[in-house]
């Protein structure tokens, strides 16, 4: 179990020339609510220039319990525990043995990552993209459970030249909101970078 979250705030005051390395101690798991939310501000002589780093609290993702099954080397499995950990959110992992595959024995999707999502419902995520996207879309919409969210990237099989059945998921690289939630988190098309 793995969480980011540290109380109080973290600030980092450094000159615009200095590398720093932020290193933010492992914990047991917090409830949602205890948890902080996490800032890195850069400050030029004396003066803030601004906010680069702005995490939401954990709390926006309520009692979502997150499991991932992964390969430790797997880069898609790597890319996801980056996303996990740079928004601060707990989760086990189950490491999958590559040969046997039993460990998701359970699933049909034959790939990892897999992320099981629990928000009163267990819910199975497949797909790097897929994963941060819906997890994003989660942390924002207000008004949305998992299970309509996970209904925007709808799943699509094919076969490849080879005649091998692909798995691909609609919309995977795109976080789904409203015009509104779009106005509020997104305000300029800068921002959506
Ligand atoms: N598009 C998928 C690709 C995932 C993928 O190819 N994962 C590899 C491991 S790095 C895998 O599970 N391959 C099937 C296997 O090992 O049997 C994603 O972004 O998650």
């Amino acid at each position: 179990m793995k969480t980011r979250a540290s109380s109080p705030p973290l600030h980092v005051h450094v000159d615009e020339s200095t590398p720093v390395h932020v290193h933010v101690k492992k914990s047991q798991r917090t409830s949602p609510s205890k948890a902080a939310q996490v800032s890195i501000v850069i400050y030029s002589s004396g003066s803030q220039t601004g906010v680069s780093l702005k995490l939401p609290s954990v709390s926006d993702t309520g009692d979502l319990r997150l499991t991932l099954y992964q390969y430790k080397t797997c880069p898609f499995c790597s890319k996801v525990r980056a996303f996990l950990d740079y928004h601060g959110l707990p989760y086990d992992v189950v490491e999958v043995n590559p040969v046997m595959r039993k460990e998701i024995q359970f699933s049909q999707y034959r790939k990892v990552p897999i992320l099981l999502a629990d928000d009163g419902e267990t819910l199975q995520l497949n797909d790097s993209s897929v994963i941060s996207s819906a997890i994003k879309t989660y942390m924002i919409s207000k008004d949305k459970n998992l299970k309509q969210i996970l209904s925007y990237y709808p799943e699509m099989k094919y076969k490849d030249e080879k005649g091998k059945e692909v798995t691909e998921y609609s919309n995977k690289y795109w976080v789904m909101l409203g015009e509104q939630e779009v106005e509020e988190h997104y305000p300029s098309k800068e921002s959506m970078k």
